[in-house]
């Protein structure tokens, strides 16, 4: 195992002092460390995805000279390949970084359904995309680190080729949890479960990426009301508005609720204004805000710095509120009942989730099918 303050003072050593990123769960270590360290600051930025993050390390590199490093996990790779491709790639600019990139769904290790297939292609893609890497897992330490750092990935870096570190389930050592504060007192899942008993009988969910999907399923199971109603976006954090825009434009005479997170409305922002031009009058958006990527640990995103509100209003949103108690969020759905959207509600939540947090036990291939079979049910 490797400590992040090892890898760090590794990094360093080469005068790589400039992080950015989305973070992972298989991270949280290294992540935590980071942020407890440099905070977010001009060393450190939580990036709204992992292409943003390509591109702000040659930003980096292009006013300094120097290298930085980017981490995100695996799935983000999809969000990055086109900066990595087409940018950064020695055929075009030739700029070095250095990734750190979380394997989920390797194979051999079980893992939910979203990372198989990302899991699989991870080291391919790396090769396709001519990236030299090395692999740190529980069995790594810091001086092996070092030797296969300075023996491949230095020579590859000075012919101006980037790197990665593909990180295994248990590579670092554990570090104080880094916890942001929030002031909120009413949990996500609490939330979502006065959201799915306030409903009515026509309507869809479309749930985001990450513990969002995880609770609707577990308040399902628990209210015992099964999940046909229910979109889980297991995987593509950011898309699930998008889903529900297309399902709200076919499906006029139901409401589409769209559960999203601050960090996955932040991914792929440019979906509020399509919302917004297209007007979907059976569209409600609901912002669980709770200013970080808590699904994956407690980093900040940069939602405390901006105002979705406006954001949507500016985009064209017929109406926004903002929730943080029990009983303004039961009144609020139900005075929207006979409002037209697209409509925002915001539902500040405190930062944090079960410990004892299942997962979907239905697999996404039965969800979509219920799912579908539930929609046909009328227009
Ligand atoms: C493209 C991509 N990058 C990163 C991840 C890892 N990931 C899963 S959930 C999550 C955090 C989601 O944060 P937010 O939308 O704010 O919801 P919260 O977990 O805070 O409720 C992240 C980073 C991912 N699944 N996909």
């Amino acid at each position: 195992m490797i400590h992040p303050k090892a890898l760090l003072d590794l990094l360093y050593e080469q005068e790589i002092e400039f992080f950015t990123g989305v973070p992972d769960s298989q991270l949280r270590e290294f992540c935590d460390y980071l942020t407890q360290t440099l905070g977010i600051s001009n060393q450190h930025i939580v990036a709204p995805n992992e292409g943003n993050a390509v591109a702000l390390a040659a930003g980096y590199h292009l006013a300094t000279g120097k290298i930085g490093m980017v981490y995100m996990q695996n799935s983000g790779l999809g969000n990055a390949v086109n900066p990595m491709t087409s940018l950064v790639d020695p055929k075009v600019y030739a700029i070095p970084l250095v990734y750190m990139i979380g394997w989920r769904g390797m194979p051999g290790i079980h893992d939910e359904p979203q990372h198989v297939k990302q899991g699989e292609i991870t080291i391919d893609l790396l090769n396709l995309l001519g990236i030299h890497s090395i692999l740190l897992s529980k069995e790594s330490t810091i001086e092996e680190v070092a030797t296969s750092f300075q023996q491949t990935l230095l020579p590859a870096l000075k012919e101006g080729k980037s790197v990665a570190f593909v990180v295994k389930k248990g590579a670092f050592e554990s570090v104080t949890k880094y916890h942001h504060k929030v002031s909120s007192t009413l949990s996500r899942e609490r939330a979502i479960e006065l959201i799915l008993q306030n409903t009515e009988e026509q309507d869809a969910i479309v749930s985001t990426t990450g513990k969002i999907s995880r609770e609707v399923y577990e308040q399902r199971e628990f209210h015992q009301q099964g999940h046909n109603k229910d979109f889980l976006t297991v995987g593509a954090m950011g898309h699930s508005s998008m889903i529900a825009l297309q399902i709200a434009e076919q499906k006029p005479q139901r409401r589409i609720w769209s559960l999203d997170g601050d960090g996955a409305m932040l991914m792929h922002t440019g979906a509020l204004a399509l919302i917004g031009s297209r007007q979907p009058s059976n569209f409600i958006h609901v912002l669980l805000n709770n200013y970080v990527h808590e699904s994956v640990g407690s980093i900040p995103t940069v939602a405390e710095s901006i105002n979705f509100l406006e954001i949507a209003k500016a985009c064209g949103y017929q109406a926004v509120y903002q929730v943080q108690d029990e009983a303004t969020l039961i009144q609020t759905i139900q005075h929207i009942k006979t409002e037209l959207g697209p409509i925002l509600i915001q539902v500040n939540v405190s930062n944090g989730s079960r410990e004892d947090l299942g997962r979907p036990k239905t697999s996404p291939i039965q969800n979509k099918t219920d799912f579908m079979q539930f929609l046909k049910g009328s227009r």
